[in-house]
């Protein structure tokens, strides 16, 4: 393919979580209020509506990991220990303007971290029902949401009305749906982007402090690089490989480095930072706006719950859609729910014929020469 001339607000994205901090600042100055956010169950609309800004608050850094396991046990995901340690070092500014940090009851070890950080700033944890298979699944996570905007609106000192909830929901299926576009632009055959670009672009997305302006420059990305395409028919074929499992943000440079420097291409990024969250629609006229915003986000498929059928749904969907030669499941390590659900995951790609590799990691470095080796081989082999 000729050189893609990428937009500059790629670059701008790829940079914007570094760069945020400013802004993050302004926003406080302003007298707005800022809430962390740890996970893709965290119903945004209630934050909107609550004239709250939200910001992720996941560590993706392995240098507050040691941090961490001064209060935390070593022997759990670098994910919790990495936030854990942010807070507690006080070395991340968003963690320090929040007002209020948002958590889930999902994981064993985040749900138990949330408790120690409920000592450090004041928290609040939904508790998201474990099934969504249960006739009162839906009834639990909308009392949820009742609950939380009772507490929201205490928070606030103010009332948050259904149209302002389903104004944000209006707000929130166009996020989404720009998000969508520039993930599935990844569909064309040979792919525009690099797995890497794409993942720092849509995770800058969460640090704009601004959803319409993100809106409208996810769709400006994505009209450029549409008008620009123009593959190459005499270039060497990538092979075509989907990321799936636990969230990738801190491993993401050498895993993706692994798969785009031994000739593949990451086209489909399945987790949290990719697809999962960005198919969420939710009707914003719906009776119950309330109930409607607990069922979509009841729509993702976590490994925390049990069983966890959506994934799998949505990995056949993927597959087929974006062409993939390979699938490579990412297991950080101690997360065991994604860790026992590679048998699951191995098994639907040997039904769809599909070559499928598990990888466990951390933060660290440490085993990226490993990690380049078996990933080459393994497309090698594709
Ligand atoms: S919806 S994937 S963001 S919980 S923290 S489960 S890696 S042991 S992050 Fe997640 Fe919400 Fe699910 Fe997505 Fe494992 Fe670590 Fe737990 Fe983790």
């Amino acid at each position: 393919m000729d050189e893609l001339k990428l937009p500059e607000k790629f670059s701008e994205y790829a940079e914007a979580r570094r760069n945020g901090f400013l802004k993050a600042k302004a926003v406080k100055e302003s007298g707005q209020k800022l809430a962390g956010i740890f996970c893709t169950y965290t119903p945004l609309e209630l934050l909107d509506a609550a004239g709250m800004h939200a910001v992720s608050l996941c560590g993706t850094s392995n240098e507050t990991v040691a941090d961490g396991e001064t209060y935390l046990p070593k022997n759990l995901c670098p994910l919790i220990k990495s936030s854990y340690g942010f807070a507690v070092s006080d070395k991340c500014p968003y963690t320090y303007f929040a007002d209020l940090i948002v958590g889930e009851s999902t994981c064993d070890g985040k749900k138990k971290m949330y408790e120690l950080l409920g000592k450090l700033k004041q928290t609040y944890i939904l508790q998201l029902p474990q099934s969504v298979d249960r006739e009162y699944s839906l009834d639990v996570w909308t009392q949820e949401m009742r609950r939380f905007r009772a507490y929201l609106e205490e928070f606030i000192q103010e009332s948050i009305s259904d149209e302002a909830l389903r104004k944000a929901v209006v707000l929130r299926n166009r996020y989404r749906a720009a998000r969508c576009r520039l993930l599935e632009l990844q569909k064309l055959n040979p792919a525009p982007l690099s797995g890497l670009l794409l993942h720092k672009t849509i995770e800058g997305t969460q640090f704009s402090f601004n959803v319409e302006q993100s809106i409208t420059d996810m769709n400006t990305m994505a009209d450029q690089i549409e008008s620009e395409y123009r593959p190459d028919p005499q270039a060497p074929k990538k092979k075509r490989i989907l990321v799936t499992g636990c969230p990738i943000g801190g491993v993401v440079e050498k895993l993706v480095a692994a798969i785009e420097e031994n000739g593949g291409q990451v086209v489909c990024l399945e987790n949290c930072g990719g697809i999962k969250p960005s198919r969420i629609r939710i009707d914003p006229d719906a009776p119950d706006i309330l109930e409607a915003i607990a069922a979509g986000y009841l729509e993702i498929g976590c490994s925390i719950m049990s069983p966890n059928l959506r994934r799998e749904t949505m990995l056949r969907q993927l597959a087929e859609e974006f062409q993939v030669d390979g699938v490579v499941d990412v297991i950080l390590q101690a997360c065991h729910t994604y860790n026992i659900e590679t048998y699951n995951i191995r098994n639907l790609c040997r039904e769809l014929d599909l070559p499928y590799m598990s990888v466990e990691t951390d933060y660290s470095v440490a085993d990226k020469g490993q990690m380049n080796t078996r990933l080459a081989a393994f497309i090698e082999m594709l």
